[in-house]
């Protein structure tokens, strides 16, 4: 908005001129919603408090989670307003990938929303999976269909429908109308992804904000013909107004960290965790990076494969691989101490960044 209401008076205050700048506007954005998140906290906290939106802990989990029960939850509503605000503030508000990306984090947060406000008042597990999934298979499927449509019919006939694969600049596999049902997969896959992450104080949030540093580095690079020719990563005109969106993530994901660290005093809730995992899938689809971003996002990837793991081999042969899924319970369970599991875990995501960056220009 501030690009907007700024920038064309640069003629006359010559310093309005950095307006322009996307790395100027992702700083601010970065602060802005830091600092939104700081001042907010604990009013929201303390509301949450009184309203006893207090976390309802499974008997069945870790016996060291059951001191747990109580924390406030729902604080996902403060990484919304953060990331929200400072998005609509820094960036250009003419860019359709802006919109949908917004679109996807306040919808899958939104479903998330109805499911904790179910679980609190009426019944514990909330919306069944079947629901859940067949809402955010919604709105996955209108972000789609924005980012294909565009602006007009003119960008239906461009889209891009290739798979571009980090270190193999020449195996982009074009799948024409699959390119739907794999948008659809991608969003509603790390929606869900970083919900099952989301289990231990800080867990979740640390490689949020490692994933989203990295997509901020990625999408500045993509709208950047130049530099991404350069690097030989996939040019998508536009995207760099993205890398405002991840800084306000990186932003918001600081702020919420004061609070969420150990011992949290507030939990994001599925509000939180829907919210990011969509948008940070429907980012990576936008910069054509969504092959990378499973080595980016490579924790979420690990803990949503242990689920899937032990799930079917407990259905198929009665055992279990881990001791308990998602994976982090199973480090627990085995006597590491929590923080020792999340600082482990950080550190992992920040090695993969590191590694997904490393693959620019080695194509
Ligand atoms: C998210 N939610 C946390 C908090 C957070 C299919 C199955 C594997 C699904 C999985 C599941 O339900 N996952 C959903 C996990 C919960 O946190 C709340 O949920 C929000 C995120 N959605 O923001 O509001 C608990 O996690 C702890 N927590 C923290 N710090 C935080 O900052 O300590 C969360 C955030 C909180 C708190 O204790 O109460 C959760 O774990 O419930 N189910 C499971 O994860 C269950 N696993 C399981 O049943 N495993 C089985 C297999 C066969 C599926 C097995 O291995 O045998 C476990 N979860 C719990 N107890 N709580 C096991 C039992």
């Amino acid at each position: 908005m501030l690009y907007h209401l700024l920038y064309p008076i640069s003629e006359t205050i010559g310093a309005f001129r950095v307006f322009r700048y996307i790395t100027f506007r992702t700083a601010a954005a970065i602060l802005t919603a830091m600092f939104i998140c700081f001042i907010l906290g604990p009013y929201l906290i303390e509301l949450l408090s009184k309203k006893q939106i207090g976390q309802v802990v499974r008997d069945d989990g870790p016996e060291s989670h059951l001191k747990k029960a109580g924390t406030p939850t729902m604080g996902g509503i403060l990484i919304l307003i953060a990331v929200a605000l400072a998005t609509l503030l820094w960036t250009r508000l003419d860019n359709l990938y802006v919109w949908v990306v917004l679109f996807v984090f306040l919808g899958m947060g939104s479903i998330g929303f109805v499911d904790d406000y179910i679980k609190l008042k009426r019944m514990p597990k909330g919306l069944s999976a079947k629901q859940k999934l067949l809402f955010q298979s919604i709105v996955a499927l209108i972000a789609t269909a924005l980012l294909f449509l565009g602006d007009g019919i003119p960008k239906l006939q461009n889209f891009d429908t290739s798979i571009y694969f980090p270190f193999f600049k020449d195996v982009t596999p074009t799948i024409g109308w699959l390119f739907i049902p794999w948008m659809i997969f991608i969003i509603v896959g790390s929606s869900n992804a970083v919900n099952l992450t989301d289990g231990l104080d800080g867990l979740a949030i640390g490689p949020v904000m490692t994933a989203a540093v990295t997509f901020l580095i990625l999408a500045y690079i993509s709208g950047h013909s130049q530099i991404a020719s350069y690097l030989n990563v996939a040019n998508v005109d536009q995207t760099g107004e993205l890398a405002i969106f991840c800084g306000t993530l990186v932003g918001a994901s600081l702020g919420f960290l004061w609070y969420n660290t150990y011992p949290a005093q507030v939990f994001m809730g599925d509000v939180g965790a829907l919210g990011i995992g969509g948008a940070l899938g429907t980012v990576a689809l936008a910069i054509k990076q969504e092959i990378l971003w499973a080595l980016v996002g490579g924790i979420f990837v690990m803990e949503a494969l242990s689920v899937i793991m032990q799930v079917t081999s407990f259905k198929l042969t009665g055992k279990r691989i881990f001791r308990m899924a998602p994976i982090h319970h199973h480090f627990e369970l085995k006597g590491w101490a929590e923080p020792k599991v999340i600082v482990r875990f950080w550190i992992i995501s920040i090695i993969l960044s590191l590694l997904a960056l490393s693959s620019l220009k080695l194509r």
